[in-house]
């Protein structure tokens, strides 16, 4: 008679360890430096990530030249990426070893107790808040070891995406189909969701409204894509740099203005320009410069204009009017990654786009390899061309 086999003993997935890896290091204001970093597993509730695409925004170039007042050093910055899970923590259950994720600076916790995630007016989930604006992860500590001499690196908007891997906060992961080309995902991560949720979520643009942009970079491109594809018309584009106005006019703008060709402040030149005399129904701030947001406050339609403020100012810039532009009906409001509940909306908005309802190739304007031709990305992004430099890792 034959002998049964004993059955193998099952197999424990093997325990992730630490990762040696390149990683672009910020030390201090504009002192950005690839090194070898050595990157931890993830503890429970996180997850480790491989970042295959990641785009620079110029919030990463806000915070390297020491204009975020939350701006840490040493730290790992980038927050706009494609990333394939790599390992998981204790208790992760929403995604897993080889799923294809988009990192998001804000979470989404999803518990019944959480008022800011089970109300449906707003994204801002303060779960992880406190720890995230320290630069760590919710547990107080780092992820990041310098491997030259073991010193440790914060993380930065609880991202860090100019490393080959990174630690996330499970939270912070919303998972996509992963047949969208990883390039296009990753403007997901940030500035393209943003203009398009400032339109859709935070204002709620209606058709045949009246709208002006102010500033036409990739987030205020979004913004007229969005208008546009709601119906809004007239859709004013303002910029100091002209060379913006094609693609603007090509997206949806039926006319574009440079403030530099102009003596009078800008809310008078729109203000004359608008259908009824009376401003725009809709405007928004897509530069983050003070004086701009006024215009565009004060370009909104008396009796019910509504300004949304998209642009992050500068440490310490706050914004002025005379009261009596309320008074007199002009409202103001702001966005946080447009008002999208990140895990929920990122796969949403990738879905759309794989059925070709979302067009956002146009906005990649450069492409570079490695981690370290981030500086390179930096430069485009410098540049004034420049609308998403995405780097392949
Ligand atoms: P960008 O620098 O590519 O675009 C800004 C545009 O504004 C440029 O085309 C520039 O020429 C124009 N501009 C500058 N000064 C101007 C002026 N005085 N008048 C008219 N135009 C002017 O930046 P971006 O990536 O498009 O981001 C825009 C802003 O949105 C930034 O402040 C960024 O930090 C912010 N942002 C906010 C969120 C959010 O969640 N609220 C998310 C992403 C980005
Ligand atoms: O929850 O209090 C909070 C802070 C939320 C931070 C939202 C940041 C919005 C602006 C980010 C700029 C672009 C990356
Ligand atoms: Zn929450």
């Amino acid at each position: 008679m034959k002998r049964m086999e004993p059955s193998p003993p099952p197999v424990c997935p093997p325990c992730p360890t630490d990762i040696t890896c390149k990683a672009m290091v910020a030390f201090g204001v504009n002192d950005l430096r690839e090194c070898e970093v050595i990157v931890a597993p993830p503890r429970a509730g996180e997850v480790r990530v491989k970042i295959v695409c990641n785009a620079l925004c110029h919030t990463d170039i806000y915070t390297l030249g020491g204009s975020d007042p939350e701006g840490l050093f040493p730290a790992i910055l980038g927050h706009e990426a494609t990333a394939i899970v790599e390992s998981v923590g204790d208790g992760v259950r929403s995604v897993k070893v080889g799923d294809t994720i988009v990192p998001g600076y804000t979470p989404q916790c999803k518990e019944p107790d959480c008022i800011f995630c089970m109300s449906p007016k707003t994204n801002l989930c303060p779960r992880i808040r406190g720890t995230q604006g320290k630069g760590v992860m919710p547990d107080g500590t780092s992820r990041f070891t310098l491997k030259s001499d073991r010193s440790t690196i914060f993380h930065f908007m609880g991202c860090s995406t100019f490393s080959e891997y990174t630690v996330l906060a499970e939270i912070s992961c919303a998972k996509i189909n992963p047949s969208i080309p990883h390039e296009h995902a990753c403007l997901f991560g940030c500035g393209i969701a943003t203009g398009l949720g400032a339109v859709w979520n935070t204002a709620k643009v209606e058709p045949f409204s009246s709208v002006a942009v102010f500033g036409l970079g990739a987030v205020g491109l979004a913004v007229v894509q969005a208008a546009k594809a709601i119906g809004a018309h007239p859709i004013i584009g303002i910029d100091v740099n002209e060379k913006k106005f094609a693609i603007a006019k090509q997206l949806g703008c039926t006319d574009c203005v440079n403030p530099k060709d102009h003596d009078k402040p800008m809310q008078q030149v729109l203000i004359g320009m608008s259908p009824t005399g009376f401003g725009y129904d809709y405007t928004f701030d897509a530069t983050g410069n003070t004086d701009v947001m006024r215009s565009a406050l004060e370009a909104a339609h008396r009796g019910w204009g509504l300004m949304t403020i998209i642009g992050v100012a500068a440490a310490g810039k706050e914004i002025s009017t005379r009261p009596f532009q309320f008074v007199t009906g002009r409202r103001c409001t702001g966005t946080a990654f447009g008002g999208w509940k990140t895990r929920d909306a990122i796969p949403m908005l990738v879905e759309r786009t794989l059925k070709g309802e979302i067009k956002v190739e146009h906005f990649i304007t450069h492409k570079f390899k490695g981690v370290a031709e981030t500086t390179k990305a930096l430069e485009a992004l410098h540049s004034g061309d420049c609308l998403r430099a995405v780097v392949e890792y």
